[in-house]
């Protein structure tokens, strides 16, 4: 009921108690108490005579009722798992995954205490200064195609930050987000799958908000950028997280119904590093050579000097900039 009750007050200046009631088809009384219990959560709520409730203010906090009032979707984000603080939410999710939850649950934190990147490393979160959430998807693809899930996570979330703060972000393969050239945003894709079967992949997003350029912690300090840091503007967290669940969910839908062609295009097109020499640390060795494209599948596409030609399906990427 709060977030209905919330997404009613989001919709205007006032709206009456009579109408609330109507609509949630509850008392007057049910009403006031959910008022009070919004305003004991940090919310600024204005009571007028004759008009009705205002929301002035609502905190910054995570809550999931807040993220569930906020989205413009079919199911990201309609069903919200919201913790204080947690090692990680990607276990999170995938415990929620393996007891059914359906596909667009969202499991976020206000803290993680042990964030995971990729191949073991870690992720550093500083309390209530970060959003970091793990997705549900349930994507009926062949299991080799899971990757581009990653790509598909990154064009939405660019596209999420830049509407809420005057931003622009470019791509490094596979799954940073950068702001002159720092990084803003790590995503982690994690699946569960059987050899011929793709059971559910999990999107973990980590977006840096609102860090100031001196507070990073000393082992990212100078990886590391944050909204706040880059323009100047503390966002609201759950207005962004809503944001990149509507980005997120139609483009998904695009990828699944059509394919990864439309989002390769706009994939490319915020590519950092694409067109440069580049250095491409994998599990099978480094190479250095031009980053010329990127496969139909999502992979990066490298020629060495001596013209032999690599695809890269992970790896870490240094943009080369020694000749
Ligand atoms: P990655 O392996 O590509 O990047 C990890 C590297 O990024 C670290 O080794 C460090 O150099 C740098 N780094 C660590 N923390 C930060 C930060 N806050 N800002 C910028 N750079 C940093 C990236 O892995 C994938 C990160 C996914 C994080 C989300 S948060 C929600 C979910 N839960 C969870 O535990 N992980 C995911």
């Amino acid at each position: 009921m709060k977030s209905l009750l919330l997404r009613l007050l989001l919709a205007g200046d006032y709206v009456s108690g009579e109408v609330i009631s109507e609509q949630l088809n509850v008392s007057r009384t049910a009403v006031w108490k959910q008022i009070k219990a919004l305003k004991e959560q940090g919310y600024t709520i204005q009571s007028t005579t004759n008009k009705g409730y205002n929301l002035l203010q609502a905190p910054d906090t995570v809550y999931a009722h807040d993220i569930e009032a906020r989205v413009q979707t079919k199911t990201f984000g309609r069903d919200v798992i919201a913790y204080d603080s947690v090692p990680s939410t990607q276990p999170m999710a995938h415990q929620a995954a393996t007891n059914g939850s359906h596909e667009g649950t969202l499991i976020v934190a206000n803290e993680q205490t042990e964030g995971r990147g990729r191949l073991g490393r870690e992720w550093v979160v500083e309390k209530e200064q970060t959003i970091s959430m793990s997705l549900i998807l349930r994507p009926t693809i062949p299991l080799t195609r899971a990757p581009q899930l990653t790509l598909v996570a990154a064009v939405a979330v660019a596209r999420a930050i830049e509407k809420v703060a005057p931003i622009d972000c470019e791509i490094k393969w596979p799954n940073d987000l950068m702001v002159n050239g720092k990084k803003l945003v790590g995503i982690l894709t994690e699946m569960a799958a059987d050899p011929d079967q793709l059971h559910y992949v999990i999107v973990g997003i980590g977006i840096n908000c609102h860090q100031g350029k001196m507070e990073f912690h000393n082992q990212v300090k100078d990886v590391a950028t944050s909204i706040y840091a880059e323009c100047g503007q503390k966002i609201n967290r759950s207005t962004l997280i809503a944001e990149v669940m509507n980005e997120f969910e139609w483009l998904y839908q695009s990828y699944v119904n059509d394919g990864f062609q439309a989002i390769k295009t706009l994939w490319e097109a915020r590519a950092l590093s694409l067109q440069q020499r580049v250095i491409a640390r994998t599990p099978k060795g480094t190479f250095s050579g031009f980053a010329y494209g990127i496969t139909d599948e999502g992979q990066l596409r490298l020629r060495e000097d001596n013209g032999q030609e690599h695809l890269i399906y992970s790896a870490d990427i240094e943009l080369d900039t020694t000749s």
